[in-house]
């Protein structure tokens, strides 16, 4: 079976790289446009992190570009976090947690 694939424009960016994307934004829960530590930690608990503590604090300080502690989503800061949440190759296609023990 041949998968057809269409030779249109296709975006550069996998879906994964997306749907992190998407993800964080629905985590910007007072929707100024910032992540700020809770707001990344959260992110990383729905990813199901079992160190959205530790995720959080490597995730801001790598992606936080201007140092002022939270990620701002229209800037470069919000393409290194999902570099770096892609860097660590969390399943997105099941975002719940599957084994509850
Ligand atoms: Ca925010
Ligand atoms: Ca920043």
């Amino acid at each position: 079976m041949v998968l057809c694939v269409k030779a249109t424009t296709a975006p550069p960016a996998p879906q994964t790289e997306k749907m992190i994307r998407e993800l964080l934004k629905r985590h910007d829960s007072n929707n100024n446009n910032r992540l700020d530590k809770a707001e990344v930690q959260s992110a990383f608990d729905e990813l199901g992190s079992k160190f959205s503590f530790y995720r959080r604090l490597r995730g801001i300080k790598i992606a936080d570009e201007n140092g002022d502690g939270v990620i701002n989503m229209y800037d470069n800061e919000l393409d290194n976090l999902v570099k770096y949440i892609m860097s660590k190759n969390y399943d997105t296609s099941k975002q719940k947690k599957l084994n509850a023990s």
